[in-house]
């Protein structure tokens, strides 16, 4: 059994930061779960670049809205109460219209450390070179 409270994780190395987000990462590969569940906070005003080559990423939306735009032109309004679902490796722009709050699922699992590359892109648990 595995009980964590967001209060403590984002206190810890669980947070990490990028220039458009912050997330907390709940459970990690590490936790061998088959998923790693995040708690995503978007700034308001950001536009993200996200493609996930090498993990399927599902998102519910808790609070605020934005606009996702495909690499088709197609945009998706979303707000509180919607999910969605890269289910594809759809490549994509977030467009946070306010502070976002977000609960993100990843498979396969991060390790904890991802950053978006130039691509929008997390490279596999496998190509990440740790000290
Ligand atoms: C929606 C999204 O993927 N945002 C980027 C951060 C990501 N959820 C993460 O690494 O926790």
């Amino acid at each position: 059994m595995i009980v964590r409270t967001l209060e403590k994780a984002q206190n810890s190395a669980r947070k990490i930061q990028a220039k458009n987000w912050e997330s907390v990462r709940l459970l990690l590969r590490s936790d061998q779960m088959g998923f790693s569940f995040h708690i995503t906070t978007i700034y308001a005003g950001t536009s993200t670049h996200m493609h996930y080559r090498n993990h399927l990423e599902a998102v519910y939306c808790l609070q605020g809205n934005a606009v996702i735009e495909m690499v088709d032109g197609k945009q998706y309004e979303i707000s509180p109460g919607t999910l969605y679902a890269l289910d594809k490796h759809d490549e994509h722009v977030l467009h946070a219209q306010s502070e976002l709050t977000l609960i993100c699922i990843f498979d396969p699992a991060l390790i904890g450390t991802e950053t978006h590359d130039e691509n929008g892109v997390y490279p596999l648990e496998a190509d990440i070179v740790q000290d």
